[in-house]
């Protein structure tokens, strides 16, 4: 049961680990513990990098498409965190945790993939969008698996060192042949 604040679920400090890291390497590229559109279009620059895609290219639009679908659904469902200004377009850490935490708990009340938090004000198709969006930029040769050297070259422009890659990546594909399927970045989400 819930004790007092009727919110019930909390992140442990591993995911809490995880998921702020997730919003500091992927999203918060200004630092300040926002995310707005700003770190958006950090983000598609990056991944244009990446991916070699020009701004004229045909590619480049599709990029930016899915990353602005990414960010309305993340912005859409934050409104439920906040008390005021409901159309603001950023999102704090806090807020952040917090949608991870109910992510968290309708994943584990659901035994698997939950649509929307338990009491049904967020939506969390734009989850399943971008965990599709970071896979298919991870696997820079579009062969639907994620090698090391694919993982560890991605993490490279965002700052991770190759040493830390090899690391996460290792544990991320214990058990497996050494690379990372879309079934098995599902399940490590
Ligand atoms: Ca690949």
């Amino acid at each position: 049961m819930a004790t007092g604040h009727g919110e019930g679920y909390e992140l442990s400090d591993f995911l809490k680990a995880k998921y702020e890291h997730v919003f500091v390497v992927l999203f918060d590229a200004t630092h300040d513990k926002v995310v707005s559109r700003t770190d958006f279009v950090n983000l598609l620059r990056k991944v244009a990098d990446i991916h070699d895609s020009e701004v004229s290219d045909p590619s480049y639009k599709i990029l930016q498409e899915r990353i602005a679908s990414i960010m309305a659904g993340l912005m859409k469902g934050n409104r439920a965190h906040k008390s005021s200004r409901p159309l603001e377009m950023h999102m704090n850490l806090e807020e952040w945790l917090t949608h991870w935490s109910e992510f968290v708990a309708a994943a584990q009340s659901r035994a698997g993939w939950p649509d929307t938090s338990l009491d049904g004000k967020v939506d969390y198709s734009w989850q399943k969008d971008l965990m599709d969006f970071l896979f298919d930029v991870i696997d820079l040769n579009g062969d639907g698996v994620i090698d090391l050297a694919e993982f560890t070259e991605c993490f490279a422009e965002f700052d991770i060192n190759d040493w830390l890659c090899e690391t996460a990546f290792k544990k991320m594909t214990e058990g497996t042949k050494d690379v990372l399927d879309r079934t098995r970045f599902e399940q490590i989400w």
